[in-house]
């Protein structure tokens, strides 16, 4: 399948072009302008202000267009204002923006948790919720776990992220820069090992069943498995790196949670809808999780997110005990709608791994002459890389932001991710088109190579 297959991208010429320096000078006054309007605590990977966005490309104030690896963060995957999405939200805003479904509901709230208990891992009885944001889903997923279980210990796992929020930033490994000076942090959150292969003291091949049993052996001597409601875990780490953890762990893991009635939360937040090549990437161990949150790709942008569940535990919560202002807001409920028939008809989860086929040769092969590249990885249209010291795995954030720099300036949006700061992470849109997939490719092996 090619780029070709997706229509309504090409609004905008799907091509690089530089004609400024990046970022140019009418972004700079606007950068100068939201200094002294936002705190510097709000970054920006690279701050060009936006105009308009479609297919591949992000075009800024200045006039460059950008080739877009970043998708917002995993967002735009069916594309920025995606002709379909764009359409029912137009139309809806005609014709009311809220009610709030706490006070009036509306049947687009119902229809997107009916899609989410359709295609979310598991053919059990499922129920969804509507909420805002990522860190707001997984939040309302630990509550649920607490109430159904009648536990308080929830575990994470290091190098993981779940939010900004304090139980999320709690569940968050990383302190700087999430949660440096933001405590005192929620109690009752306990920190396991992830199966990072890359960083195994005793090599990837025994990463995953050492990793799980270290996780076993902890959550059973330091917490007690009968304390603990939930796991939380990302299928694919986000921030923490694009690290997919060992095979066998996630299945090790799921397996003891069910034998000790713990339940197990998928946080799916930065890997769902079609992502990895799977439309969750749970899916790929056949892991089915209690729980699962979701957010970011769901509305192609508009803010909404979710958590789905087994109807068992989501029918625990008393008739109040859920819900919010905004939750399913009737613009993001309709953005969804369009995203799901988007992602189904032009099977984007397939999509994803032709993604991922195209890149991930191609930075094997720079890796091959680069020994500053430590790892290639990841899943569909979800692939990092990893920096390191010549040959030694000590990061290279350095470089690693050096590199960034030098896409940047060629008029490629790439990210940076992992704990070290030293991994370069490609999130294109899954409509992208084929030729600019190339070009950006081009582009991060000309800022190793030149
Ligand atoms: N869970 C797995 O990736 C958001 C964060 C960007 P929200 N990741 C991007 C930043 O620096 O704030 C994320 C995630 C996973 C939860 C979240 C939180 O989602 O929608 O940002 O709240």
């Amino acid at each position: 399948m090619t780029s070709e297959d997706f229509g309504g991208v090409g609004r905008l010429p799907q091509e690089r072009r530089v004609v400024t320096e990046i970022p140019g000078p009418r972004s700079r006054e606007l950068q100068d302008r939201r200094v002294a309007a936002v705190p510097p605590g709000v970054g920006s990977v690279l701050p060009v202000y936006v105009t308009d966005a479609d297919g591949g490309v992000v075009v800024d104030v200045d006039g460059n267009s950008l080739i877009d690896f970043g998708s917002g963060i995993a967002v735009t995957g069916v594309g920025n204002a995606n002709p379909r999405v764009a359409a029912r939200v137009k139309a809806q805003a005609d014709r009311f923006t809220h009610t709030c479904f706490m006070v009036a509901p509306y049947e687009s709230y119902v229809a997107v948790c009916e899609n989410l208990n359709r295609i979310t891992p598991g053919d059990h009885e499922k129920r969804s919720f509507l909420v805002n944001s990522g860190a707001e889903a997984v939040e309302n997923a630990v509550k649920i776990a607490r109430y159904a279980t009648g536990r308080q210990a929830v575990v994470a796992f290091d190098h993981g992220y779940h939010g900004r929020t304090l139980l999320t930033m709690t569940l968050t490994s990383k302190s700087m820069p999430y949660k440096h000076g933001f405590g005192p942090y929620a109690p009752e959150v306990y920190r396991m090992p992830m199966a990072y292969p890359f960083r195994w003291p005793t090599g990837p091949e025994n990463c995953g069943p050492e990793a799980a049993a270290q996780a076993v052996d902890q959550i059973s001597k330091r917490i007690g498995a009968t304390n603990v409601a939930a796991v939380v875990v990302e299928p694919i780490l986000g921030e923490g790196g694009f690290v997919e953890p060992a095979p066998g762990f996630l299945p090790a893991i799921a397996e003891f949670c069910r034998a000790n009635g713990i339940l197990f939360i998928a946080d799916e937040v930065q890997t769902g809808f079609a992502r990895t090549g799977d439309m969750f990437a749970c899916e790929h161990e056949g892991i089915v999780p209690d729980l699962v949150t979701t957010a970011k790709g769901i509305a192609g942008g508009l803010p909404l997110a979710a958590v789905t569940g087994r109807a068992d535990i989501m029918d625990k919560v008393h008739g109040g005990g859920l819900g919010g202002t905004y939750g399913g807001n009737p613009l993001a409920c309709e953005a969804a709608l369009a995203v799901l028939e988007e992602i189904e008809e032009g099977k984007l989860a397939e999509r994803a791994r032709r993604i991922g086929e195209a890149m991930l040769p191609r930075l094997r092969a720079l890796a091959g002459r680069h020994p500053a590249i430590g790892d290639v990885r990841g899943r569909g249209a979800m692939i990092a890389i990893e920096l390191v010291r010549d040959g030694s795995s000590e990061p290279a954030p350095e470089l690693t932001a050096e590199i960034a720099r030098r896409c940047h300036a060629r008029g490629l949006l790439v990210l940076t991710a992992g704990t070290y700061g030293n991994v370069l992470r490609f999130l294109p849109p899954l409509v992208i088109p084929d030729h600019l997939l190339a070009e950006g490719l081009d582009i991060i092996e000309a800022a190793f190579d030149g």
